[in-house]
């Protein structure tokens, strides 16, 4: 039987600049999902990339002294080492300017001009580079620094160009049916409720080509246009398997189950982007989802405001688990959250450190003590190893439907719930104490913690691969038997099984002249 097949991607950032937290929560936090349908059984592709077209590339690159290729070719290497040092599974990473993405972007235009949906006009209207989007005079505001303004907050300024557009109001109607069939389309509901008032308000077409500049996809039959740069951009989702060619393996992953994004390009990818894709014949994506951002206590992050905190930075210093672990446990994925040294420092001690890391600690070496190093007879279990282990059990239920929906930190609120409930159960056995008097209770005690133990390391591989790997080499787990398929009963740790001798997974964070 072919396993069902799960198609997931990030945003492709802008390499203009290096990477920052942004885009380094949005990577870790798709990785967990996509490695979370993996570990469940799904034929999984996970695409991310770098978006290295337009205009915001171009004056970068002018004013490093660079050519926009150049400049590209600089810094995505940066995104690809970000996702190594994050341990992202991604199956593969687009960047926007491969010859597979322009023979891609020129044959959806195609498909989308002989459909009659793109014509030739002229332009007129407000600008802004900084969101490479052109906005309606009432969207924009004149302030008092003489600076006009759009929706985001970023200045614009008038445009005028002969332009080809894409008739997107011809598709109104038909996004909002699909909206309302498809009531998953779009998520978290806030993000869902705006993109259909903005579709209600009415649609204008879109221009879709520039002629000011030529750092960009050449428009097929008139390569004095290029096209605008979202039309290639969001046309890499399709590139990255294997369009135009239909025929390809890897089509078979079409459409996306999931893209995951930020909320300030929603719009982008729940109204643009579906209206191109009928327009051109091609199934759409089953689901948007706008993440949050994040803010560096409270501020908001960007390159121009300069309080980026370096990703690499923060991974060497906290290491890579726990930064996966802070954000994606803090964060209710979906909202805004903010960091601080403090709050990781927290975090990650008391949840991984304390809880976790003790708890395995504690069991193992009892252990390797007191049952000579391998794993104790389970003996029969009580009511209160029953509950404990069944709690493990749940959770993968609770973490699938959780993980589903991109809630992500339920899934692991739910994990974690188990770890702090079997810190309860080893306290309360006491089974230092059963050492002497009941040594068979006490083995059972130490297989039920240690069995839990297992259940919620093979729970936790998404969210921290390392460190969890590591737990299940301490248990000597076979690596075919670590996917959920195995979390059950029916492979619980057996009985006698030699393990190796029991070593700290996660380190204490220590304050520098604290140690
Ligand atoms: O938007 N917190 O690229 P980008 C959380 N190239 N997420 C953040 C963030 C923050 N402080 N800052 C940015 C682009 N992001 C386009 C996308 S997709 C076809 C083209 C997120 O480099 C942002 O929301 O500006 C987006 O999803 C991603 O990082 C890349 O942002």
């Amino acid at each position: 039987m072919s396993r069902e097949k799960f198609y997931i991607t990030t945003a492709i950032s802008y390499p203009n600049g290096k990477p920052h937290i942004g885009h380094a929560y949005e990577l870790l936090a798709t990785d967990a999902l996509a490695r979370f349908q993996r570990l469940d059984g799904k034929d999984v592709y996970f695409l991310t990339g770098t978006d290295e077209h337009g205009i915001k590339m171009l004056q970068t690159a002018k004013r490093e002294g660079l050519s926009p290729r150049e400049l590209a070719d600089r810094n995505a290497p940066e995104f690809k080492r970000m996702a190594e040092a994050l341990n992202a599974s991604n199956d593969d990473f687009i960047r926007t300017t491969e010859p597979r993405h322009y023979a891609s972007s020129q044959a959806i235009w195609k498909a989308m001009a002989a459909n009659g949906d793109i014509y030739k006009g002229g332009y007129a209207g407000w600008y802004s580079v900084r969101d490479e989007a052109y906005y309606g005079e009432e969207e924009t505001e004149l302030r008092d620094d003489g600076v006009r303004y759009g929706p985001q907050g970023t200045p614009v300024e008038w445009v005028e160009e002969e332009s080809y557009f894409f008739r997107l109001s011809a598709y109104q109607d038909r996004l909002l049916a699909h909206y309302e069939a498809n009531p998953g389309f779009i998520g978290p509901a806030e993000r869902r409720n705006e993109v259909v008032s903005f579709v209600k308000s009415g649609l204008k077409d879109l221009s879709i080509s520039r002629t000011t500049f030529d750092w960009g996809v050449p428009v097929p039959g008139d390569d004095r246009h290029v096209m605008y740069v979202w039309v290639d951009a969001l046309t890499n989702y399709i590139t990255g398997v294997g369009y135009p060619d239909t025929q390809a393996e890897s089509w078979r992953y079409w459409p996306a189950d999931v893209h995951v994004i930020g909320k300030d390009i929603v719009r982008f990818h729940a109204v643009y982007w579906p209206a191109f894709l009928m327009s051109a014949g091609i199934d759409l994506p089953k689901r948007v989802f706008g993440h949050g951002f994040l803010f560096n206590r409270g501020e908001k992050m960007s390159k121009s405001v300069g309080n980026v905190v370096d990703p690499f930075t923060m991974v060497e210093h906290y290491g890579v688990d726990q930064v996966r672990y802070f954000f994606l446990r803090e964060v209710p994925f979906g909202q805004d959250g903010s960091y601080s040294h403090e709050a990781i420092v927290n975090r990650t001690n008391a949840d991984l450190a304390n809880d976790l890391g003790n708890l395995a600690q504690r069991s193992l070496s009892m252990i390797a003590k007191n049952c000579g190093g391998a794993v104790p007879r389970r003996g029969t279990l009580a009511d209160a190893d029953r509950a404990i282990l069944d709690q493990a059990e749940t959770a993968l239920a609770t973490a699938r439907k959780a993980m589903a929906e991109q809630a992500i930190h339920v899934a692991l609120g739910a994990i974690f719930g188990v770890v702090a409930e079997a810190n309860r159960y080893f306290a309360g056995q006491e089974p230092w104490a059963l050492k002497k008097t009941d040594p068979a209770r006490m083995e059972t005690v130490l297989h039920t913690t240690a069995e839990t133990v297992r259940r919620v390391a093979v729970l936790c591989q998404p969210f921290i691969p390392a460190s969890a790997a590591k737990l299940l080499d301490l248990l000597a787990v076979p690596a075919d038997q670590r996917d959920f398929a195995h979390v059950g009963d029916a492979h619980a740790l057996a009985e006698g099984t030699p393990l190796p001798a029991p070593q700290g997974v996660f380190p204490r964070y220590v304050e520098k002249g604290e140690g």
